[in-house]
């Protein structure tokens, strides 16, 4: 191996793009080779499904080349005497497989792959659907239907809401820690955990049962790297700051300072976080931050106080703002001004039109930190609005002369369809 840097990046989502994008825009001086593997035929990962994405896939179009799709990562293992790891991949077309070493590894495979799914006395001979959120696309089949929804965090509400609007005669979440306590439309009730089910009929916790015909479980994401050796591979599950990592990025347990994981904290900045961490990533590989690498000790230290304080968040408005520190952070590092204080008071306000109406919260608008602009109000609110096309959604844009509907209409109907 030649002493020019060689970096194997593991997904093309938005992560492993960002990545990318950070290398191929570098001095050539200091840019490494990169390969990026990619599983799927295309770019943007769980990303991909949506039309919003597409500006973004195309404007990376000349980052196809260093990509290798249809090509899936079955083994990662760290050679501690070489300091560099040994990639076996396996081209699904060609049905070939292949070895190659690289110095360094950032793993971006995403982290709601593996669906969680938890079992339930009876849930085996459930004579109705079960379906976990991951595969929940169209909520018009739920018409009609009592719903059960299981989990009581952000796929659980958008579930229920989305049900309920498109005609399904009622949903009841059930909560194992914590209710999500909003004020539901009638027709939507939050109860404790569900216990077992007997054929159609759902037993709670609080001595209840209900009839339900359809379950949801909306019940979150498992990691999965199935193709890393042991030592290399993340314990703890989705949390604002897993263990082990230094700036929530590098392995700290093994693979020589060498192994990086992307975007795999829960997320409420999504795609800034990625490309902060993108940024600070591809420059420490590449050895433009000023004061890294540090000792073994001193980034313990820096995950340790990460991690201490990542134990004392309370909710929703706590994490929202130990993540704008977080980016505040690794941005700083590199120069980077992601404006995330400023972003983070939008997500605080977010929260709290959830709490005021959890019918309406989804139709403020809210204005770019970065562009000034302000997002178009809609004409028909999301509670009205039954098309989720691109064309519909064009068509139901407000006129930016016009008076906002909130003038008028400062509470959307809460009575069912
Ligand atoms: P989340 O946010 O991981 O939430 C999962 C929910 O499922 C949460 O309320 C859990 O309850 C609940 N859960 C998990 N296992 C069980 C069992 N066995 N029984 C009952 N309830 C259970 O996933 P989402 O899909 O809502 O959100 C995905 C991402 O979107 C999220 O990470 C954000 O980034 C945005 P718990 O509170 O643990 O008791």
């Amino acid at each position: 191996m030649s002493d020019r840097k060689r970096v194997c990046i593991i997904g093309a989502g938005p992560c492993g793009m960002a990545a990318l994008r950070n290398f191929s825009q570098s001095a050539l001086d200091v840019r490494p080779e990169v390969v990026c593997y990619e599983k799927q035929n295309t770019w943007g990962g769980l990303w991909n499904f949506t039309w919003l994405t597409g500006r973004w896939t195309n404007g990376d179009d000349d980052l196809r080349k260093y990509i290798k799709f249809n090509t899936v990562v079955r083994n990662v293992v760290y050679n501690d005497a070489s300091q560099n790891f040994t990639v076996v991949s396996t081209d699904l077309k060609a049905g070939v497989s292949s070895t190659e070493v690289f110095s360094h590894v950032i793993v971006a495979v995403g982290i709601f792959n593996v669906p969680n799914k938890p079992h339930f006395d009876g849930i085996d001979t459930f004579e109705g659907r079960i379906m976990h959120s991951h595969d929940f696309r169209d909520a018009k089949e739920f018409k009609g239907q009592r719903v059960l929804v299981v989990g009581a965090s952000y796929s659980a509400e958008d579930l229920a809401m989305q049900c309920l609007k498109f005609g399904a005669k009622s949903a009841i979440c059930t909560w194992r820690t914590k209710p999500m306590g909003f004020k539901w439309p009638k027709g939507i009730e939050e109860r404790p955990l569900l216990l077992r089910l007997d054929s159609n009929t759902a037993y709670f916790k609080d001595g209840s049962s209900a009839k339900v015909d359809a379950i949801l479980l909306c019940t979150g994401y498992r990691y999965a790297f199935p193709f890393l050796e042991d030592r290399l591979r993340l314990q703890s599950g989705l949390t604002m700051y897993p263990d082990d990592l230094y700036k929530a990025t590098l392995w700290l347990r093994s693979g020589g300072g060498r192994l990086f994981y992307m975007g795999l904290q829960d997320q409420y900045f999504s795609y800034t976080m990625f490309e902060t961490e993108a940024i600070w990533t591809c420059r420490y590989i590449m050895g433009t931050i000023p004061g890294e690498p540090k000792s073994q000790a001193e980034m313990r230290a820096d995950a340790e106080n990460w991690v201490a304080r990542r134990k004392e968040l309370k909710g929703p408005h706590d994490d929202i703002d130990f993540q704008a520190d977080f980016i505040a952070d690794l941005s700083a590092a590199v120069g980077y001004k992601p404006e995330a204080k400023k972003v983070a008071d939008m997500f605080h306000k977010w929260e709290h039109d959830k709490d005021a109406d959890i019918v309406s919260y989804r139709d403020q608008s809210f204005q770019s930190v970065f562009t000034g602009t302000v997002a178009p109000t809609l004409k028909s609110t999301w509670w009205r609005a039954f098309d989720d096309s691109k064309e519909a959604f064009v068509k139901n844009i407000q006129p930016p002369d016009s008076k906002s509907r909130y003038a008028t209409q400062s509470c959307p109907p809460m009575e069912r369809h």
